[in-house]
């Protein structure tokens, strides 16, 4: 049941929060998913579904021109709390991925959705993770989509007879509303970037045929997230380019690389976990909404999106380990610039204006605020959390 903590208990709660994390002596765990006992993962989908029922807040706006970010005006439809955490991501698509905003955002926009679900539903706090390289040899049979139970288990594969709905576990008919209402849908996409760029010319011009045929799965194994930490230390403008962004920056940067395919690789394990998941993790369509412009938007619908982002957190956090200067280094833009290849290649991690560590987080006046210097370092102050 979602019980609403009354206010009293949240306003000590966040004084006690601003009291123990200045000092950041008791951080929370992120785990594993698959490390977490059945009483771990129920209380985590608990406090998940409770969020998703939640009221709408009514201090959310859209701060994007609807004409750049190309989604609906925002609806105050059942359910409610889905609504709000897809909706800010749609609306500020452009500006929080391939930018400098990415890694700096999401692991924000993680943590906010978390102090959420501490503060009115009492979860405990330790948001899970999905270690996705466990399932990279072979995802579709992986342990990952085998846990039916319903108040446990993240369920399997959605049906393909009933639009990949998952018929599962505790998300077994989860209902959407972004782009309209909708059961949430899983489809395994082994070759998913030829539908991606079919569905883009933008897109499409920075593929090659090889890239085309690349087996999602293949960008993702353990050996190659090692490689991508390990291989660019102090180096954060070519680590972003590494589990971020997706084939461009690997066309347009390295035209004459000799294994083209190589720095593919790397370049994709961010958008191969969301693509080789498909349906509502890969921005796909629902069979019933009509108008419907696919994309990246709406991917926080599932919940996996989340386990997928502490994931790329904790990703960053391993490069940022190696040295001390990396903790709290940031480079990167604010604008994408796809159209402009001459632009996008001079400026890597995106155009100005240049992002800075004193820079604000967009929020859309969805959660607290903060600047990209709070996040840089998760085991101070503002976040206060360690990965294990
Ligand atoms: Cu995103």
């Amino acid at each position: 049941m979602c019980s609403v903590s009354t206010f009293s208990y949240l306003l000590f709660y966040a004084l006690f929060t601003v009291l123990i994390n200045a000092q950041c002596t008791n951080p929370t765990v992120r785990r594993e998913w698959r490390t977490l006992d059945r009483d771990g993962r129920a209380a985590w989908i608990s406090a998940v579904k409770c969020l998703a029922a939640s009221p709408h807040n009514p201090d959310l706006v859209a701060t994007v021109n609807s004409s750049i970010s190309q989604i609906p005006a925002l609806t105050r439809r059942l359910p409610s709390g889905t609504v709000d955490i897809s909706y800010i991501h749609m609306d500020l698509n452009v500006r929080i991925h391939q930018t400098g905003m990415f890694l700096p955002f999401h692991r924000w926009f993680v943590h906010s959705v978390e102090q959420a679900m501490v503060e009115k539903y009492g979860f405990s706090g330790g948001f899970p993770y999905w270690n996705w390289t466990i399932d990279a040899p072979d995802f579709y049979k992986s342990s990952w989509w085998q846990d039916s139970d319903t108040e446990s288990g993240l369920g399997g594969w959605g049906d393909p007879d009933k639009d990949y709905e998952v018929q599962d576990g505790a998300f077994a008919g989860f209902a959407l509303a972004n782009p309209s209402y909708h059961p949430m849908r899983y489809q395994y996409t082994a070759q998913p970037f030829a539908a991606f760029a079919a569905s883009s010319p933008t897109i499409a011009q920075f593929f090659n045929s090889t890239m085309l045929e690349t087996y999602a799965n293949s960008t993702f194994h353990a050996d190659q997230i090692a490689a991508i930490i390990a291989g660019n230390p102090s180096d954060l403008v070519n680590f972003q380019l590494s589990p971020d962004n997706w084939i461009v920056n690997a066309v347009i940067r390295y035209p004459s690389y000799p294994d083209l395919r190589e720095i593919f690789f790397f370049q994709c394990a961010h958008g191969s976990v969301h693509a080789i998941t498909g349906r509502d993790l890969a921005g796909t369509c629902p069979a019933t909404t009509e108008d419907c412009i696919p994309g990246n938007k709406w991917w926080p619908n599932s919940p996996l999106f989340f386990l997928h982002h502490v994931m790329i957190g904790k990703i960053w956090s391993d490069w940022q380990n190696l040295n001390e200067t990396s903790t709290t280094a940031f480079a990167g833009g604010s604008v994408q610039a796809f159209d402009n290849t001459t632009y996008f290649a001079e400026y890597p991690t995106r155009a100005p204006p240049m992002l800075n560590t004193s820079s604000d987080i967009y929020t859309d006046n969805m959660f607290p605020g903060a600047t990209i210097g709070d996040v840089s370092n998760h085991t101070t102050g503002y976040l206060c959390y360690v990965y294990e």
